[in-house]
């Protein structure tokens, strides 16, 4: 064989099984429930497989037994009717035991995929164009609050999402850890999994929900209960002060340049609800729902001109000094 041909075919082979790992794969489980739908699916694959090439072998061997067609094709031939119709009625006992078959596998892997545990830990996800919302709620108000585009979640213990929208429909989707739910306005839907690994797992809104859906994406930080815990408590203090002067500065600017208007920084005069909160912008991995990750050059071309970044996004230009963008970066990267 030619070297070329080799290759390409070494390519094609490798090409698409590249996609079959990674902290974005529903082939490369996760979570209990993520891991109870590929094995669902290998079991439909494989009885599908066994079916189908039972029909193929069925019409070849059919088509090399092709008999001249008879002379007189009316004839009614009593023991060839009767062995087509036991084989008639066996194919159909056999496919109704292979449907009720896999209805019974599909069933029994739902008890596990949709299983509600009262245990569970509850948040709150809403889903805006084009960002999430995550909302930890506690009986205690002083135990509840928001971020956004990153949801930590410990390792081991069962989660619950409450799914809901705030404008159209969007579909949560982390397909290392579970399948896909909807978030739909006016209607409140349930999602619950649990990881089994810690690890960041990659997520994306995957119903169309407008020019910028590509760009709705947000990481799921599986972490030891342990850590959970700690990361909890930090979440749940307000906002760093800002010490240093250039700091001062910034914060005292987020507010005189309207920034305050639309997001929330918990502890300060801040309180918007248009975007996401930033009480702890500092600690998160990206921006923008996953589209950029969170670094001084990127908070800054944000901060300039969301609409290059993200078209159509409800961040507006706010024209700012370059003095002004520094301090107001500081600001936020001590956000942490
Ligand atoms: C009219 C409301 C509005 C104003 C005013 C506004 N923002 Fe935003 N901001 C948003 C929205 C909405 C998003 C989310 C955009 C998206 O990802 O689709 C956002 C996103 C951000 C993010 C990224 C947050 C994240 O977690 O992804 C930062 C940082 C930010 N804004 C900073 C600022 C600063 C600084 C100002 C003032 C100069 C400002 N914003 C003014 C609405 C606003
Ligand atoms: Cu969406």
């Amino acid at each position: 064989m030619q070297v070329w041909v080799r290759r390409v075919l070494v390519l094609c082979t490798i090409w698409p099984l590249t996609a079959c790992a990674g902290r974005q794969s529903a082939l490369d489980p996760q979570g209990l429930q993520s891991g109870q739908i590929l094995h669902t699916l290998f079991i439909f694959l494989a009885v599908s497989a066994v079916v189908w090439t039972a029909v193929v072998i069925a019409l070849c061997i059919g088509m090399m037994r092709r008999k001249r067609s008879a002379d007189r094709p009316l004839d009614l031939h009593q023991a060839f009717e009767e062995r087509s119709g036991r084989v008639i009625l066996a194919l159909g006992i056999a496919t109704t035991a292979v449907v009720l078959g896999l209805s019974f596998v599909s069933y029994a892997g739902q008890r596990t995929v949709f299983a509600k545990d009262e245990k569970a830990h509850i948040l709150k996800i809403i889903g805006h164009q084009w960002w999430w919302e995550v909302r930890y709620e506690a009986d205690s108000p002083h135990q509840s609050f928001v971020t956004a585009n990153e949801i930590r979640i410990p390792t081991g213990e069962p989660v619950r999402l409450e799914l809901e929208s705030a404008d159209v429909i969007h579909s949560f989707w982390v397909p290392s850890l579970t399948g896909k739910m909807d978030l739909i306005p006016g209607q409140k839907n349930e999602l619950q999994f649990t990881a089994k690994n810690a690890g960041i797992y990659r997520g994306q809104c995957a119903e169309f929900c407008g020019i910028q859906h590509a760009h709705m994406a947000f990481a799921v930080i599986a972490m030891s209960p342990d850590e959970f815990g700690r990361w909890r408590d930090h979440e749940n203090q307000s906002a760093n002060s800002p010490a240093d002067p250039l700091g001062k500065q910034g914060e005292a600017l987020f507010r005189a340049r309207g920034c305050a208007l639309c997001h929330n920084i918990s502890g300060t005069l801040a309180g918007g609800q248009l975007g996401p909160d930033l009480t702890h912008i500092g600690s998160r991995t990206t921006i923008a729902a996953g589209t950029l990750p969170n670094n001084s050059a990127t908070l800054g071309a944000w901060i300039a001109d969301p609409q290059h970044i993200k078209p159509g996004n409800l961040m507006p230009r706010m024209p700012l000094q370059s003095d002004e963008m520094i301090a107001i970066i500081h600001y936020l990267e001590q956000l942490k």
